[in-house]
């Protein structure tokens, strides 16, 4: 079965408890329930890790890219929080493991601070979901599996 690597970065373990008006009210947990249903609709599976860590990141992304070489992994949907602004190394990380990364964010990042406007990782991305709120992580799974039907449609 086609699996997915969902991917959350620093501070998303805190969906639900608090910002409810930015991250609106359904917890990491509630998160990684919509996509594992989101993914068994498509025939897909998904495998969910969450780290306020960037070595943690950085090294299930490298993990990612051995498993889409091997045909074990269709991609990787990323909400890497604050680190999307900051880090250098996960943008090296997306085009060196050459996985594709599709780079979602809760929140409509462009109505927000100046600094939330530049993101590191877009220029690696496969794709970007932005200001869709939870349902963004439904949107990147979708195309992702649209993506990869595209390059090897079934026989
Ligand atoms: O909108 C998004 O998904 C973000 O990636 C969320 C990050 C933020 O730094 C990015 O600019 C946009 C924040 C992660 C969640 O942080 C929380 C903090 C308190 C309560 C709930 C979540």
């Amino acid at each position: 079965m086609s699996k997915l690597l969902i991917l959350n970065g620093p501070n998303l373990n805190l969906l639900g408890q608090r910002e409810p008006a930015l991250y609106g009210t359904d917890t990491l947990a509630d998160v990684e329930a919509l996509c594992r249903r989101a993914a068994e609709r498509l025939g897909c599976s998904v495998e969910c890790l969450q780290s306020n860590h960037e070595g943690v990141l950085l090294d299930a992304i490298h993990e990612a890219g051995r498993a889409f070489k091997a045909g074990a992994l269709l991609g990787v949907v990323l909400n890497a929080g604050a680190y999307t602004h900051t880090s250098v190394a996960l943008h090296d990380a997306i085009k060196g493991a050459a996985v594709p990364v599709v780079e979602v964010h809760i929140s409509n990042v462009h109505a927000r601070e100046p600094f939330r406007h530049h993101s590191y990782l877009s220029p690696a991305a496969a794709g970007i979901v932005v200001g869709f709120g939870v349902d963004g992580y439904v949107l990147a799974i979708e195309g992702l599996v649209r993506r990869a039907r595209r390059a090897a449609p079934a026989p």
